[in-house]
């Protein structure tokens, strides 16, 4: 094989595979719950895409990972409201972990994230879902 051709080759599929992740938005996203706070706490995923979400709660209350629609903004504090602006949550006892999926919004922006449970967006549980094409 010609060691030339096979260096191109190798160069273009790197540049393939560099020109896929889009600017930092993944698809697989890792989450840490705690009191209180989101680790990390700005996420960019590309938009309509189906998001493999791996989140753990290390705190000792229960916590909830919440998006909101986008250009709504939860209450302070969270209320019945805010429920109807929710686009997507999952909560968490402490100590447990999984992984869920769900798909991102198709409308690019910046989306609102918080914690649903009484105080914890106060206390600094808010975050940002930021989706890109
Ligand atoms: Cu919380």
């Amino acid at each position: 094989m010609n060691n030339k051709k096979f260096l191109i080759g190798f160069l273009l599929g790197f540049a393939v595979v560099l020109s896929a992740c889009g600017g930092g938005a993944s698809t697989n996203l890792t989450l840490e719950l705690n009191d209180f706070t989101f680790t990390p706490n700005t996420f960019t995923v590309p938009a309509g895409e189906e998001i493999t979400l791996t989140v753990s709660n290390k705190g000792k209350v229960e916590h909830e990972f919440v998006i909101m629609k986008l250009g709504t903004e939860v209450s302070i504090p969270f209320n019945d409201d805010d429920e109807g602006n929710i686009y997507w949550e999952v909560e968490l006892e402490p100590g447990e972990s999984e992984t869920v999926s769900f798909t991102a919004p198709s409308e690019t922006g910046e989306y609102q994230v918080s914690c649903g449970t009484p105080g914890h967006h106060e206390a600094g549980m808010v975050g940002k879902l930021i989706v890109v094409k």
